[in-house]
């Protein structure tokens, strides 16, 4: 394919996680609610640049491999514990044959200092990321452009 020299695209995304606990409804394995994702930090749509997001759960949790082929890009579970999420996001063919890892944290509980624990106080830990395309194809470079 024919490729843009001295072009490149960067594509604003943020991912993280939101939890909510679950106050009466808690049990001692699952205490909260909690949901991963990745998204355009506009809020953009990012199923024109992604194809594939896999996040990679704890595993304590029944198929703990979660594979999303459509936007929203995000898997929402019910749990006691923070670990580690690894997100591997795959892109276009004609758009980089390189997957991309990014790492999350995931947060349950509020710092001590925010108070008593609320179901209507969520703890939300997101972080910024820009993915930079250099010498992007022109089929790429068209579609990002009527976006
Ligand atoms: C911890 N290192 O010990 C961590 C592991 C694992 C959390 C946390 C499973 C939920 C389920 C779940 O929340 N695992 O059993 O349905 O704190």
């Amino acid at each position: 394919a024919k490729r843009l020299k001295d072009v490149e695209i960067s594509i604003p995304i943020v991912y993280g996680t939101i939890s909510f606990w679950l106050g009466k409804k808690a049990s001692e394995t699952h205490s909260h609610k909690w949901t991963v994702y990745v998204r355009g930090a506009n809020n953009e749509d990012l199923s024109a640049v992604v194809k594939r997001a896999v996040f990679q759960l704890h595993p304590t949790f029944t198929n703990p491999t979660r594979i999303m082929d459509s936007a929203p890009f995000e898997v929402s579970e019910y749990g006691w514990g923070e670990f580690e999420i690894a997100i591997t996001l795959f892109f276009h063919s004609d758009i980089c044959d390189k997957q991309l890892d990014l790492y999350h944290g995931l947060k349950l509980y509020h710092d001590e200092d925010s108070g008593p624990q609320s179901t209507k106080k969520p703890v939300i830990v997101e972080s910024y990321d820009e993915i930079v395309f250099p010498d992007p194809t022109e089929t790429f470079y068209a579609r990002i452009q009527n976006h």
